[in-house]
């Protein structure tokens, strides 16, 4: 259900009962009311003839697995593609893809700046909200990219490189200021609980 919302055009009832419908584009907007709507009833309807982006997919190859030392590399890619004015990490916004690690791993990030227009970069953060408006202390020591704050210029690489030594929830955000709290962010679960790492859109419900 989840993987359709970008497509989504939302039809609502106008008020006083006429029996007319306005069309909404907006993409927050249409998200907000997907979710919503879904958990009760199906009433929101794929448009017909949209040309919308196709759902953000997950490419496996993003992440290798050295199960000998322990360690999982993934490839970050800012701004992979224009979603959410290319505000994104691999495609996704708002933590809508999870990388999760087992404790105790290490973890190697390459991180790519793909936007051709704005620096970004990348940082593993505490899950907490509000969401920071700039750079704030990684949650593990080098968990971050150079340039936090200026970000990284376009098809700019830097590699952050750490051991996710404590369990629980993180985020994975740009620091440049604005970028985290326009959704610039996704998650990263580290988990005593799992053997081999993995990365898939994260489940509905956690947003
Ligand atoms: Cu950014």
């Amino acid at each position: 259900m989840r993987s359709g919302v970008v497509t989504f055009k939302a039809l609502f009832p106008l008020a006083g009962g006429r029996g007319r419908f306005a069309t909404v584009k907006s993409l927050s907007v249409a998200c907000i009311v997907a979710v919503a709507v879904g958990a009760a009833s199906p009433v929101v309807v794929r448009a017909q003839g949209d040309a919308a982006a196709p759902p953000p997919a997950v490419d496996p190859s993003w992440l290798q697995v050295d199960t000998a030392t322990k360690t999982v590399t993934f490839q970050l890619v800012a701004g992979l593609t224009g979603l959410n004015g290319a505000l994104n990490f691999n495609g996704f916004r708002d933590g809508g893809l999870t990388l999760t690690v087992p404790l105790g791993w290490t973890v190697v990030m390459h991180f790519r700046n793909h936007d051709g227009m704005l620096p970004h970069s990348a940082e593993i953060i505490a899950d907490s909200h509000p969401l920071p408006t700039g750079p704030v202390a990684p949650a593990f020591p080098r968990a971050f990219t150079l340039r936090l704050e200026q970000g990284l210029v376009s098809e700019q690489t830097d590699d952050l490189r750490f051991i996710a030594d404590r369990g629980g929830s993180y985020l994975i955000f740009c620091g440049v200021p604005g970028h985290g709290a326009a959704g610039m962010w996704v998650r990263l679960a580290v988990s005593g609980s799992v053997r081999k790492p993995s990365v898939a859109a994260t489940p509905a419900g956690k947003p």
